[in-house]
């Protein structure tokens, strides 16, 4: 981790100082709702908006205890998904900081933002994508290899000690190991490389937590998921950070709307995680030209 001012204040301001223990020895944590402030009602008013997207985006109904009502399949298969994969388990609601403010608070909430500053670096700390993983009932699920990864695995190696990217899995529903929880390898981002296998299956422990929890882990924690055994849904919010040298998932910086982003508990913190002000990438002539004098 970047040692810096910043870290040592948000770790006094919050208490945060087991967490930071734990990314630092397992490069994940799980922060409760005590710890980041979000309430129940607010989990559930979330809960509540994701259900009717997913019905208008499907065509649908879901419920959390059922799942979705109707058979969904996806019209072209997205690349990579093999032939016993075709079923799906779960799709992606993507760009939800332009559906409702309720999402734009949550990305700045302060301690999900302060342990990201804490692994990436307070000023070059940045968003990347905020979607939500709408999970259901499925013996598959990524399939055998758990679907490992890293998410800093676009990035070069060698990897240093400083996050590349750092995540926040918010868990809008209890996460259980039958229920299809986020399974993860204790110390793998020390080891500073993509997902190895067979180890990072054999190696792979659920992350089991409680509706409401924040879980947060660095950029080269391997990490995947279990499938869900369970009836109903499993739901979370994936705000996923980055270092400012490392190109985002979602453009915030040349399209997302700037008065969404003032409408938010923290436009500021919102605005500079945007990127708006940074230097690059340029969509005008930047660098001063000289004219002819006189
Ligand atoms: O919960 C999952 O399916 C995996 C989440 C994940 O890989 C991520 O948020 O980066
Ligand atoms: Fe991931």
């Amino acid at each position: 981790m970047p040692v810096s001012a910043g870290t040592s204040e948000v770790i006094k301001s919050f208490g945060l100082e087991k967490y930071l223990l734990e990314l630092e020895v397992d490069g994940l944590t799980v922060v409760p709702p005590e710890v980041h402030g979000i309430t129940p009602q607010v989990i559930d008013q979330m809960v509540g908006l994701l259900l009717n997207y997913a019905e208008s985006m499907t065509g649908s109904p879901f419920s959390l205890d059922k799942g979705p009502e109707k058979r969904l399949h996806f019209p072209q298969p997205p690349n990579g998904l093999t032939a016993a994969a075709e079923e799906p388990g779960q799709f992606l609601i993507q760009q939800l900081a332009h559906k409702n403010r309720l999402f734009r608070d949550l990305a700045v909430n302060p301690v999900a933002v302060g342990l990201m500053g804490c692994l990436v670096g307070h000023k070059a700390v940045r968003f990347s994508s905020h979607n939500s993983f709408i999970k259901w009932q499925g013996d598959y699920g990524y399939g055998p290899s758990l679907g490992m990864h890293a998410d800093q695995t676009a990035q070069p190696l060698p990897w240093g000690r400083t996050a590349l990217t750092a995540n926040t899995n918010w868990c809008l529903t209890e996460y259980s190991n039958e229920g299809g929880c986020l399974a993860y390898v204790p110390g793998s981002h020390r080891f500073g490389t993509p997902a190895q296998f067979p180890q990072a299956v054999r190696q792979a422990v659920p992350v089991e937590a409680s509706k409401g929890s924040m879980i947060v882990f660095h950029g080269a924690t391997w990490h995947g998921a279990f499938p869900r055994k369970t009836p109903g849904l499993r739901l979370s919010i994936a705000n996923y950070y980055r270092h400012q040298a490392v190109t985002s998932q979602e453009d915030f910086s040349g399209s997302f709307p700037n008065e969404l982003a003032e409408d938010c508990d923290d436009a500021e913190r919102f605005k500079e995680l945007c990127g708006f002000s940074d230097r690059f990438p340029y969509q005008k002539q930047s660098e001063k030209v000289p004219t002819v004098l006189g």
